[in-house]
């Protein structure tokens, strides 16, 4: 046998990695090069892969993660060893919070030198670390292993609850060699990697039940319903019944905000007044009170009302998690609203006493905030600089929305409507900042689409390096940033009279604009509704980087946007 042909027939852990991938249609790595992984970019690059470079890993994995709810894919990211790996743990976290389906994947020092704690280059358990804050965590020892070990990671991600996966590859594996033919073999390609679980019938039949003896029903769709790609069969259910819905943030679009069912200017009278709630892919935590308490019609924050809950979720857990489940309804979304489409029958419409009840309050709600956002102060407020980002947007319901921030997140979410499903994407359940530049970045890689990132100055600050990215990519990307000087608001003063400024303050005045066009973007300073509509439409309609510097009242925030009530009060000073 010649050398040559010997070569031939050896593969080894970098080529099988990416074979791997490839096979189960992963194209695309979000990551962050170093030792141990450089090649292994350059190898996927090689390979016909996408590998999109970032300047932190943070920004990769939340990309990644993104990538993983708007496609029912695994997102892929990659990190280096140690300092990398936790780096991109804290989005890897969040994506298993959100329950967003991600794989982190992170080469790893030697492990015999790891795990006597020895000092190797990059030193850290990786493996254990990842594990409490993951769905599931892997390590890949042996070359043969690799397609078994991506396989097991996919499915750990889409199956189920969707999650985040952590996936350590110790440097050692990459160079180890195997026989092509045999290595070719290994490969997984992962079958029906997330299976329909269709509910019990009597599970359908008591929803059902509580379904139809309610006179005051909601309807609440979660993340998890906009994630479930049933679109069609939520609309038909919502129709069919009649039943007044509600969205969660990112389930807003899922039907469109100005359909005339949406409760959602009406949403505390709604919350508060029904007797019974369908919940469908969302879960009772803190963004809905935990499901008892005065915005449920109770009395104080512990009360449960009298309210029916039925709820859909694909995870059996999540059942009684706050408030008793009287139909728990536990199953993937998609077979759980189609049992309840079949089982509907000549169902009656909730009367018009309730219906129009909401209509009511909501039209009433519409009217007031219309004041408001009318209004045209100098400078701009975040409703009249919200007033020019909704009339832009609405003539283009295809753009994608990353939003964060405090203020600019809690305003943008009521007043800027949303009309495709899966196109709002935002802080979510753990209410983070630094989501903002990656949620872009992925969104835009995934769709080719156009996304408008409305950042506050202080949630920008978190990814804010990834403009360079953005530029990089020429990625289809206007971030408006809403500058009022700080943290919620820009005017607090550091009570001492030192020199320091006050905790929530930055650098009056910062030209944000300016970060865009030191990569080759467009960057704009706004003042008015007018130059921000024209901007933003400008920005959308030419596909280049922009970035908005939208200046905005620095008296205009409230500390902790709509959530200031959960900040804990000092007892020394009530004194
Ligand atoms: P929101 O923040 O919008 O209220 P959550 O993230 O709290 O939404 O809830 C989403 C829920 O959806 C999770 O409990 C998750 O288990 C569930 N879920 C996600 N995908 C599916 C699916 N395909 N079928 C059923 N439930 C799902
Ligand atoms: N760090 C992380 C990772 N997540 C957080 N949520 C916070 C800190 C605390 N925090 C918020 O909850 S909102 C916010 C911080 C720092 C920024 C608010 O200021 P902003 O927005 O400039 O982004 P507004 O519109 O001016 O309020």
């Amino acid at each position: 046998m010649t050398t040559e042909t010997q070569e031939r027939e050896l593969t080894d852990g970098f080529h099988l990695i990416i074979d791997a991938m490839k096979a189960n249609d992963i194209d695309t790595i979000y990551g962050l090069v170093g030792i141990p992984i450089t090649d292994l970019a350059r190898l996927a690059q090689a390979e016909g892969m996408r590998w999109i470079g970032f300047r932190h890993e943070a920004n990769a994995v939340n990309a990644a993660a993104i990538a993983g709810y708007l496609t029912k894919k695994p997102g892929i990211a990659m990190t280096v060893s140690a300092p990398g790996f936790l780096n991109g743990l804290v989005a890897l976290a969040n994506a298993t919070v959100n329950c967003f389906p991600m794989i982190m994947i992170s080469g790893s020092s030697e492990r015999e030198i790891v795990d006597l704690q020895q000092g190797d280059y990059e030193e850290l358990d990786q493996l254990n670390a990842a594990k409490p804050y993951v769905k599931a965590a892997y390590r890949i020892n042996h070359v043969e292993d690799i397609g078994i070990g991506m396989a097991r990671a996919i499915r750990a991600a889409v199956s189920g609850r969707p999650g985040g996966v952590y996936l350590d590859l110790p440097a050692k594996l990459m160079g180890q060699a195997m026989d092509a033919i045999k290595g070719q073999k290994s490969i997984v390609r992962v079958v029906d990697a997330a299976p329909d679980q269709p509910p019990s019938p009597e599970s359908v039949k008591r929803a059902l039940e509580v379904l139809k003896s309610a006179k005051r029903p909601v309807i609440m769709l979660g993340k998890g319903a906009a994630y479930a790609q049933v679109d069609a069969e939520i609309r038909e259910l919502v129709e069919k019944t009649g039943i007044p819905y509600l969205s969660m943030s990112m389930a807003k679009g899922l039907l469109p905000d100005n359909h005339p069912q949406s409760a959602q200017a009406a949403r505390s009278y709604a919350l508060a007044k029904s007797d019974t709630v369908l919940l469908i892919g969302a879960r009772l935590n803190w963004l809905l009170s935990h499901g008892k308490g005065p915005t449920w019609g109770g009395t104080d924050h512990k009360d449960w009302a009298e309210k029916k809950f039925i709820q859909i979720d694909i995870s059996a857990q999540e059942m009684d998690s706050n408030v008793p489940i009287d139909a728990p309804l536990v199953g993937d979304i998609g077979s759980c609203v189609k049992a309840l489409l079949a089982g509907l029958g000549d169902f009656q419409k909730p009367a018009a006493e309730w219906t129009g009840a909401i209509v009511e309050k909501r039209e009433a709600n519409i009217a007031k905030m219309a004041k408001t956002l009318d209004a045209n102060p100098s400078p701009m407020n975040f409703h009249s600089a919200l007033r020019a980002m909704r009339d832009v947007l609405k003539t283009r319901p295809d753009v994608y929305l990353v939003n964060e921030g405090a203020n600019t997140l809690d305003y943008a979410r009521s007043i800027i409507d949303m009309y495709q499903p899966r196109k709002r994407l935002d802080s979510g359940t753990w209410g983070v900042m630094g989501i903002g530049m990656g949620y872009a970045i992925g969104a835009a890689v995934t769709s080719g689409l156009p996304v408008v990132a409305l950042e506050g100055d202080s949630a920008f600050g978190f990814s804010g390096m990834e403009v360079e990215t953005i530029c990089r990519y020429n990625l289809p990307v206007t971030v408006v940033i809403f500058n009022n000087n700080g943290v919620y608001r820009g005017c607090d003063v550091n009570p001492t009279g030192g020199a320091d400024v006050a905790p929530t303050v930055f650098v009056k005045g910062s030209r944000y604009d300016m970060l865009m066009t030191a990569f080759g973007g467009v960057g704009v300073t706004v003042t008015t509704p007018d130059e921000l509509a024209k901007a933003l439409a400008e920005g959308i309609a030419s596909g280049k980087p922009t970035l908005i510097n939208a200046v905005i009242d620095e008296k205009a925030g409230t500390e902790s946007g709509r959530i200031s009530h959960l900040n804990p009060t000092s007892a020394a000073t009530k004194k």
